[in-house]
């Protein structure tokens, strides 16, 4: 298992919005994610800078690369482009992290 941190950015007057689509995330998105080895996934916001700090547990990053381009995972990020800094092909614009600590 490998466990993955990265920083996304969100609109700042979308805050709730964004909350809002994650608490009503498509199951199939769930589905996907699932099937390209993810888990234990969790997108924690910090209000003052927008900056949303994610963490997920992957099985491998070969499985975990291929989910970008799964016809659900774009629907998805066009569906969030509104609402987060993305690049020009939807993505969220994304600083992976490096991991310094970990207790188990
Ligand atoms: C985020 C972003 C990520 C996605 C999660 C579920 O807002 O779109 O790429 O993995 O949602």
């Amino acid at each position: 298992m490998i466990r993955k941190g990265f920083i996304m950015k969100v609109y700042p007057d979308k805050h709730a919005e964004y909350e809002k689509r994650h608490h009503e995330i498509w199951p199939e998105m769930v589905d996907e994610l699932h099937r390209h080895g993810a888990s234990n996934y969790s997108i924690f916001l910090e209000k003052e800078t927008s900056t949303l700090f994610g963490y997920v547990e992957i099985e491998d990053e070969e499985k975990w690369s291929k989910m970008a381009s799964t016809d659900i995972n774009q629907k998805w990020w066009e569906y969030m482009e509104p609402v987060m800094e993305t690049n020009p092909d939807n993505s969220p614009v994304t600083i992976d992290l490096t991991e310094v600590f970990h207790m188990d």
